[in-house]
């Protein structure tokens, strides 16, 4: 059923003061995008677990595609604050989408620029801007998720070709996707990426079903049964594990924005709710139990905001260290679902229903904080940056 999306982002501190008039402006147009093609449909796909493919284009549209790649690529050449906070609004809209959003620019289009030779560039990155071409990432295992330096998936070199072979899982858009950006062992055990094709024969996709959580998203499994890979479609200038995980900060990055997205929602939506509802004679906002939920939400959702903006001026300066990213995906992502709990609580039976947005930025979260490194990964990553001690292994 479509509702009217009234949302109004908290600033409590006037943090919107530090922002360009440029910044303001790209709010407002995802904000208005969102509330007018986003929050319309998504709770119908949520529920029927389908992907709006039709937002597709609105999204490449507003730039959500590769905001920080240069213009010159069809990126919109926009600074971090400008891409933390398309992130955040359109997460605040649905985390899946956010999603769709973030490993299209930032585990596609980043690693084919950063790390890919000047044709590869040519020939994807403006088609993957205009969403003419959709892309996925695909490092996770069946039996490496926190621990990709495992992986098994490898190539061999045959002379003119390389042969894929292996599978990754729980990859975001792989059942759309018309082409993968995929992390593999070479014979002398160094990481690679590949640019996989759909249509290649030994490649496919299927599609996993049955989550509680990311429902409006697709997200599949990559296998590879003896892929025939051009040499060309190596990604020539990067070999290792950081070759992954310097995507990894980049899309890290723009959830730590996206996830504060979906809390400012359900402290929006559980401010306005509990100022309405009245029990016992007058608006339940009035009793001293719920003022403590909103107060210290606000105060949560205060300090994130000053956090990833800092680290959003950090990044712009190229100085922000993939510890930060962390630290700050890390408090979002909590920050987030914290918040989600208990605004589902303050709706009382009104929090279950797909009425409000509470319950589905619940569930998407627990994905959230599951991916691209989970709640405890991140600690552990602050943990060894102030010790200097690994206490992975
Ligand atoms: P370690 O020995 O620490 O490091 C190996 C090499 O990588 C370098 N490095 C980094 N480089 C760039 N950025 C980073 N964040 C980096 N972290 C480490 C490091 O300097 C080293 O370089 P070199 O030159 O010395 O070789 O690696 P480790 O095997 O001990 O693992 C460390 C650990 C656990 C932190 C890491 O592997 C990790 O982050 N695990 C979590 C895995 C993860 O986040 N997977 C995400 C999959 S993608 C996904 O979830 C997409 S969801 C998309 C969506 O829908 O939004
Ligand atoms: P595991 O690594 O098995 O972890 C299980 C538990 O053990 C966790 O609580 C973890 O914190 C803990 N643990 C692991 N190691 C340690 C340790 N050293 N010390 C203490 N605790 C530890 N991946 C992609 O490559 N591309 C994608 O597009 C993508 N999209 C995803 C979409 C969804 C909806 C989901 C759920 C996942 C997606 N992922 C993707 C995979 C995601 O990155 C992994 O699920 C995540 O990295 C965790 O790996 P795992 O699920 O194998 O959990």
């Amino acid at each position: 059923m479509p509702k009217t999306d009234l949302y109004q982002s908290p600033d409590y501190y006037l943090l919107d003061e530090l922002l360009s008039e440029e910044h303001l402006l790209i709010r407002k147009t995802v904000r208005d995008w969102v509330k007018k093609e986003l929050s319309p449909i998504i709770e119908e796909h949520a529920q029927n677990a389908t992907f709006p493919k039709q937002l597709l284009k609105g999204l490449a549209e507003l730039g959500a595609f590769g905001p920080t790649i240069p213009v010159e690529y069809g990126g919109a050449g926009l600074d971090y604050i400008a891409y933390g906070i398309m992130m955040q609004e359109i997460e605040r809209g649905d985390s899946g989408i956010r999603s769709t959003a973030s490993v299209q620019g930032s585990l596609v289009m980043y690693p084919i620029y950063a790390y890919g030779s000047e044709e590869q560039r040519k020939k994807y990155l403006p088609k993957l801007a205009s969403g003419e071409m959709m892309g996925c990432f695909g490092l996770t295992e069946p039996d490496h998720g926190s621990d990709p330096g495992g992986m098994t998936t490898n190539f061999k070199d045959m002379g003119d070709h390389y042969l894929l072979n292996g599978a990754k899982m729980w990859i975001s858009n792989a059942p759309f996707a018309d082409i993968a950006v995929v992390w593999a062992k070479s014979e002398a055990g160094k990481i690679h990426g590949l640019l996989v094709e759909r249509g290649m024969e030994g490649f496919s996709t299927p599609e996993t079903h049955n989550k509680w959580s990311l429902r409006a998203s697709a997200t599949g499994e990559l296998v590879f049964d003896n892929v025939k890979i051009l040499k060309g479609n190596l990604l020539p200038n990067v070999a290792g594990l950081k070759g992954p995980l310097g995507c990894l900060n980049q899309a890290r990055y723009g959830i730590a924005w996206g996830a504060l997205g979906c809390a400012m929602d359900c402290y929006d939506t559980a401010l306005r709710y509990t100022k309405q509802r009245k029990q016992f004679g007058k608006p339940i906002a009035a009793f001293q139990l719920q003022q403590k939920k909103l107060a210290e939400m606000i105060t949560e959702i205060t300090k994130a905001q000053l956090l990833v903006w800092r680290l959003g001026i950090l990044k712009n300066e190229n100085r922000a260290t993939p510890a930060q990213i962390s630290m700050a995906k890390r408090n979002s992502v909590e920050t987030a679902i914290t918040i989600a709990r208990e605004a589902r609580q303050m709706l009382g039976g009104m929090g279950i229903t797909g009425e409000y947005p509470i319950m589905r930025h619940m569930m998407n979260l627990e994905s959230v904080i599951t991916y691209e490194g989970t709640h405890d990964i991140h600690l552990l990553i602050t943990g060894m940056d102030i010790t200097g001690e690994d206490a992975f292994k």
